[in-house]
């Protein structure tokens, strides 16, 4: 090294090093053998590998051992406080009004209204409401947006009275739907019907509100019209007030039924959806104008709808636009307007502003540590924004904010399911991925393999809406748009490959019965030569795919449920029907382990260590206290002995190593 380094100077060769070189060229000095400095940093890697780096090591230690969520406070005094001052009462001194009634009662809010006016007066109340409204999705639509749909009830009803105690003047809550139906079955072993029910009996004074995706209902594909009929009387028997009703495709045909059957066979409220894709701004769009927004908006007023409701799911409308939408519908339905966007772009409070100032009724908001991003805007800051103006409705910002740390280490819990996206991002207004998609589509690429190639994904989801003709993208025509931009992808397939080899190409299935119609027709039909290389020779229907589909007997399939599934309800039949495979797999499950949505959300996702305990409450007032003393060596037959104590009492288990 020496002569390397120092003789092979070209300084030192040229005779000008003097007594500054050595100052100068400290690197020349250094004759650390090459291989030595490898295998230093390969023994800080190895250390890295079984030990963890210690500056990040805290980090991951806090995620697999979360913080303790600290429960909300209630304060019925400061409640009844805001509603007597809300309602024309003496304006409270500081936080609480001394002159108020309070009782332990709760403040009485939509709900009861709703009660006491009906579905017709309600709808009429709601559109002169001077101040806005807000709707909370925080339970339904912010954890399926940013943790791909995974929240338990646990977490919910922590918090569930509390909030219908300190915020009563919230419009509704968002609680039920899209794809928490599915989810809750298939991953989280839990019964949707009961946390519905859980959460009406928590939340008395506040409408419940759930998503519905119209002939769809909260599956993926059409169901005899008499199933959804039965599904949206059991929904609103167990406790939904607002049926939020669209179409993937913005087609009437697909919503009418499900609208006759919220206004006929219930006394709750249809809210019926224009779902908005492209830029009403844009004079190059002309497929979606203001004028095709209005013309359907007119159409869902005649076909009954209480509430008209834009389902901006991607996050598309831009202040602007808000202003021009939301004023001509002021002018063409008579309907209060309910607006639901995803923050994607970061950009949607500004929207709500504009929204606002064109006279919307209600907008839906999540509270701040589950907004922003591909959730709904910040419900805490969004009443900032508005404070001290004309439209401003007060809420106790203290309490919103307490209720927002809770969600917050509650958050924590949920790690393995965030979606990655870490700043809003302006790529949305060209791909137009639904934000309740795109918590998904990552890891189905990455179950793929095409991680790497997300990018591409994204692209090709947009190549593939245009190649469809411009169409509504929202469930289940998104997963659709994203199943053929996967398929594209992992295929290294471009558009001009689709249309030149179309007829020799296995498209997906979902590609398949999207173009026979099996979800519904788009404005302006399926664009005609892609529909043959996809269909060959199979013939598309064209009117609604409801009506090739035999009504259920409903009286035959009890009978026959109950003797496959016996001491089952009438609620799980209704999910039976709708998802035959998933809730076998959770009835087995159920009957192997028991009702786990009352184990606390940290056991429920990574389990005990050693001397930790849990306190699970397996019936009203009755809790055990589990605690994991240790887990045994591995044994001949593969399996390890855990040592428990149960109350105080050692219980043991064998459990099969899988490793
Ligand atoms: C759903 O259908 O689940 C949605 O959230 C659509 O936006
Ligand atoms: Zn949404």
């Amino acid at each position: 090294p020496f002569l390397k380094n120092i003789v092979g100077n070209e300084e030192f060769q040229l005779g000008k090093a003097n007594v500054d070189f050595i100052k100068d060229h400290p690197e020349l000095f250094e004759f650390e053998r090459r291989q030595d400095r490898a295998t230093r940093l390969l023994s800080f890697i190895g250390e890295t590998v079984v030990n963890g780096n210690p500056d990040v090591k805290s980090l991951l230690d806090s995620r697999a051992n979360p913080r303790r969520p600290h429960l909300p406070e209630i304060d019925m005094a400061a409640a009844w406080g805001l509603h007597h001052e809300a309602n024309g009462g003496p304006k409270p001194k500081g936080k609480k009004a001394a002159t108020a009634p309070v009782t332990t009662d709760f403040v009485p809010g939509t709900k009861n209204r709703l009660t006491e006016m009906g579905p017709e007066k309600f709808s009429q109340w709601l559109r002169k409401e001077p101040l806005v409204h807000y709707t909370d999705t925080t339970m339904r639509d912010g954890h399926q947006s940013l943790l791909a749909t995974r929240m338990r009830t646990w977490d919910m009803l922590k918090v569930a009275e509390s909030f219908a105690r300190m915020h009563p003047q919230t419009f509704s809550l968002e609680v039920w739907g899209g794809a928490t139906f599915d989810v809750a079955l298939r991953f989280l072993h839990e019964d949707p019907w009961e946390r519905l029910a859980r959460l009406r009996a928590a939340i008395p004074n506040i409408l419940l509100q759930m998503l519905i995706r119209g002939a769809n209902g909260v599956g993926y594909k059409a169901y005899p019209d008499n199933l959804t009929e039965r599904f949206v009387m059991q929904a609103a028997e167990t406790g939904i007030d607002v049926f939020r009703i669209f179409d993937s495709l913005n087609w009437l045909k697909g919503m009418e039924s499900c609208i006759g059957f919220v206004r006929n066979k219930t006394d709750r409220l249809a809210e019926a959806c224009i779902c908005y894709t492209g830029d009403i701004l844009d004079p190059n769009r002309t497929k979606y104008t203001l004028d095709y927004y209005l013309k359907l908006a007119k159409q869902l007023e005649d076909a009954g709808a209480h509430i008209l409701c834009i389902k901006d799911m991607a996050g598309l409308l831009k202040p602007y636009a808000a202003t021009e939408l939301i004023a001509g519908l002021r002018d063409t339905v008579k309907l209060p307007i309910h607006l639901h966007t995803h923050d994607t772009s970061s950009l949607q409070a500004a929207t709500y502003m504009k929204a606002v100032e064109a006279g919307v009724n209600v907008i839906d908001v999540a509270l701040g540590s589950l907004s922003g991003l591909t959730s709904q805007p910040n419900f805490n800051s969004v009443v900032e924004m508005l404070r001290h103006t004309p439209r401003h409705r007060e809420f106790d910002q203290h309490s919103l904010n307490e209720f927002s740390n809770y969600w917050e280490a509650v958050r924590e819990m949920y790690y393995p399911f965030e979606s990655g996206l870490k700043a809003g991002t302006s790529e949305v207004f060209q791909h137009e991925i639904p934000g309740g998609q795109y918590s998904n589509l990552r890891p189905q690429a990455a179950s793929l393999g095409l991680l790497d190639k997300f990018e591409e994904v994204k692209e090709r989801f947009s190549d593939v809406n245009a190649m469809f003709g411009d169409i509504v993208k929202v469930t289940p025509s998104s997963k659709v748009v994203g199943d053929m931009a996967l398929f594209m992808v992992s295929n290294s397939l471009s558009p001009q490959d689709v249309m030149e080899k179309g007829e020799t190409l296995n498209f997906p299935e979902s590609v398949r019965e999207l173009f026979r119609g099996d979800i519904g027709q788009p404005e302006g039909g399926w664009p005609a030569e892609l529909q043959k290389l996809i269909l060959k020779n199979e013939a598309p229907f064209t009117d609604r795919p409801n009506e090739h589909l035999a009504p259920i007997d409903f009286d035959k399939e009890w009978a026959q449920f109950q003797e496959k599934y016996p001491n089952a309800k009438f609620t799980d039949l209704l999910s039976s029907l709708l998802y035959p495979k998933v809730f076998d797999e959770y009835w087995a499950f159920r009957q192997k382990f028991g009702n786990v949505s009352k184990v606390p959300t940290s056991a429920f996702f990574y389990g005990l260590k050693p001397g930790e305990e849990t306190i699970i409450e397996i019936a009203p007032g009755k809790s055990v206290i589990v605690r994991l003393e240790s887990v045994g060596t591995i044994n001949e037959e593969g399996g390890r002995t855990i040592f428990f104590t149960l109350n105080g009492q050692t219980r043991n288990m064998q459990v099969r190593d899988q490793s």
